[in-house]
């Protein structure tokens, strides 16, 4: 029942998103049937963006004002928000939640907030899953909001077809330690909060970095907005669908794909890797005097 896709398409339709959350649920928890299922979903190109950068930069508040333009569009906008889990207890931490109360029971929109689950600051493992039933449902946008700390931001660029760098005028350590790595990832750059005093200065030294870096045909943009005054909305969403009508290559969307293929690959490979067992060896192995970590390693190789 949870799988009945019409079902859960025909709910969607209606804003009532019950079977998709048990879906989703299953989904994310790699239930048996779920790849079945994935497996009978029809392609769709509704976008997933991504929304990285990090705690406190306002990705949660522009998220909401790109989520009010769509809807006021007709469009349908799920959101998945990870936050990173916290050690104490197991779940999501329900700051976005809050912040994004004034949507929650909108028959258009869909928010989801998931834990990280597992990856210290990574994505939660069933991204790609979640992300792609989401797609097969009827929503128009899908969003992702992660935390831009350590690997998430990389994780999620392989996942949005674009993606967006959220960053705010105080953030320039951070943003010399992460250059490199954010002039890879980043489709656009929003630099927010640009009511505050160094916001101009900020965002100038932002597209100096983009055009000293950039090797690809497409040239991140740089934005600045306001998201608690809805200020430069208008400009970061046609940025986006610019952005997307310059993906639709067949180079681009193989590449994606190449990536979401690898990390399903070794997602099934690390499966097949009991930690038991490896231990129960190991004690025995490590009695040798002459116990060697390659040799010992290789009896679990894929043959
Ligand atoms: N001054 C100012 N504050 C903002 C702006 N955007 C968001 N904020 C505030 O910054 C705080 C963090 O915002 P939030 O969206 O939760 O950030 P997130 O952690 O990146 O999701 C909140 O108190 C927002 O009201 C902005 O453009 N200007
Ligand atoms: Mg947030």
């Amino acid at each position: 029942m949870l799988f009945d896709l019409k079902n859960i398409t025909s709910g969607v339709a209606k804003g009532d998103f019950l079977l998709l959350a048990k879906a989703l649920t299953s989904v994310e928890n790699k239930k048996e049937g779920v790849i079945t299922f994935l497996e009978s979903l029809a392609p769709s190109n509704a976008p997933i963006i991504g929304i990285t950068g990090p705690p406190g930069a306002g990705k949660s508040t522009l998220i909401a004002t790109l989520i009010g333009a769509w809807v006021d569009n007709g469009k349908k906008v799920a959101v998945l928000s990870v936050d990173p889990s916290s050690p104490f207890h197991q779940g999501a931490i329900l700051g976005d939640r809050i912040r994004m109360k004034d949507w929650y029971l909108n028959p258009n929109v869909f928010i989801r907030s998931l834990a990280s689950r597992g990856h210290l600051g990574g994505l939660n493992s069933s991204m790609i899953e979640m992300t792609t039933l989401l797609q097969a449902v009827g929503f128009d946008y899908i969003l992702v909001e992660t935390v831009g700390v350590g690997q998430s931001e990389v994780e999620v660029a392989a996942l949005a077809d674009t993606t967006i760098v959220v960053l705010v005028p105080e953030a320039g350590d951070e943003v010399q330690m992460m250059k490199a790595g954010l002039m890879e990832i980043a489709d656009l750059f929003v630099v927010n909060k640009a009511d505050r005093p160094d916001a101009a200065t900020f965002a100038n030294h932002i597209q100096k970095m983009v055009m000293d870096n950039h090797t690809s045909h497409w040239s991140p943009v740089v934005l600045k907005t306001v998201a608690t005054q809805n200020i430069g909305i208008t400009e970061l969403i046609n940025a986006i669908h610019t952005h997307q009508e310059n993906i639709q290559n067949v180079q681009r969307k193989k590449k994606l794909m190449l990536n979401k293929a690898i990390q399903l690959i070794m997602a099934d490979k690390i499966k097949s890797i009991d930690e038991r067992i490896i231990e129960e060896k190991l004690t025995i192995a490590l009695a040798n005097p002459h116990f060697n970590i390659f040799e010992f390693a290789k009896q679990f190789f894929n043959t």
